[in-house]
């Protein structure tokens, strides 16, 4: 049996200021709550986290691709108040001209850049999300995309290495250099995302480690580009070129509206999280101010370990918040002027 009356009735009488809360009204709720996808997904696997979970932020995960329409008078609201826009759109995929980006050096001296790192999610179209995938369509997915992976040359040459052979020892050394991803976040365990745990998942990446594929944490799979210091270009333009090769082997979830399909409506559209690593210890000092310029230049700071953690020796985590209703050209261009203004203000800083 369903447990989406139990939801239900936790969401409806609990506190909370979840966006969960704040859209799933009564009447959303009765006109949704008979609803299924195709793929078997229903409101409770939209909701369930943010029932469990009445502090979640935003508390609605998607039950698969088609969900984003199927509950779409809960999703829409939602992803409109997160993304702050007042429609569900999205432009065409645009990674931006690859020979002339104008992303020079930000941090020529190395002085405040620890390392970037961009990332972007992506589904396999067809299949479900975390709470109605089965163990056997996420092996499959990771069959899929260790294939797809295994084609990449040059540079991006690499080798997956599955979390169910993995020695505790190799996993522990791989989460300690922020490559791996764990399975700790309650509220993404409460929507289903560590089902069959640690079946089919696994990481990808190169001899460098510089460009990694997450498989099956969160999203079916994350790309992710990284390096130690400041050239946002040469990160950016290796992660563009996996993803360019990939989708030529794997069809992702997109839709027209929504951009690239992810299971977190957070992460929708361009899906592009592009993130620096910042010792900036004399704003650390006052950091209404750093907030502030984080704040204007639509900027999200977190700690070093990830999100909802805090700054350890005025080190800061902070990226593009903004994903959906504008390119991903675009929200590469707002971190980037960001983090010039936040590395301007440290040195005026006294
Ligand atoms: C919340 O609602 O607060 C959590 N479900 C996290 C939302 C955004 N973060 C994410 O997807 N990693």
């Amino acid at each position: 049996m369903s447990d989406l009356p139990e939801l239900w009735k936790k969401l409806s009488e609990g506190e909370s200021k979840s966006l969960l809360k704040k859209h799933c009204t009564k009447e959303v709720y009765e006109k949704l709550k008979d609803k299924k996808s195709k793929l078997g997904g229903t409101l409770a696997d939209c909701i369930r986290s943010g029932a469990l979970n009445l502090n979640s932020g935003v508390g609605v995960y998607a039950c698969d691709p088609e969900g984003y329409e199927v509950f779409k008078e809960l999703l829409d609201p939602v992803i409109m108040d997160y993304h702050k826009v007042d429609k569900v759109e999205h432009p065409p995929c645009d990674f931006g001209p690859q020979d002339k980006l104008g992303f020079d050096p930000l941090d020529a001296t190395g002085e405040f850049i620890v390392s970037t790192r961009v990332r972007v999610g992506r589904s396999h179209e067809g299949y479900p999300f975390p709470p109605v995938s089965t163990d056997e369509q996420r092996k499959d997915m990771e069959n899929k995309t260790i294939a797809a992976l295994n084609t990449l040359e040059g540079e991006l040459k690499g080798k997956y290495y599955s979390l169910e052979t993995m020695t505790p020892e190799e996993n522990q050394q791989l989460i300690d250099d922020h490559f791996m991803f764990k399975n700790d976040d309650k509220m993404l365990g409460d929507a289903g995302g560590y089902n069959g745990w640690p079946k089919a998942r696994g990481i990808f990446f190169n001899d460098n480690k510089t460009f990694l594929c997450w498989i099956n944490e969160e999203d079916h799979l994350r790309f992710i580009s990284m390096q130690k210091g400041g050239d946002v270009g040469e990160v950016y333009k290796r992660l563009v070129s996996a993803i360019k090769q990939l989708e030529k082997k794997l069809t992702f979830a997109y839709s027209k509206r929504h951009g690239y399909l992810t299971f977190c409506p957070t992460n929708l559209g361009t899906t592009l999280r592009a993130s620096v690593h910042i010792k900036v210890p004399k704003l650390a000092k006052n950091e209404e101010v750093l907030n502030k310029i984080c704040a204007d230049n639509k900027l999200q700071p977190r700690g070093i370990h990830g999100e909802h953690t805090e700054s350890v020796g005025g080190v800061y985590d902070i990226s593009n918040k903004r994903r959906l209703g504008l390119t991903e050209y675009q929200a590469m261009q707002e971190m980037y002027n960001g983090i010039k203004e936040i590395i301007q203000a440290e040195k005026n800083a006294k």
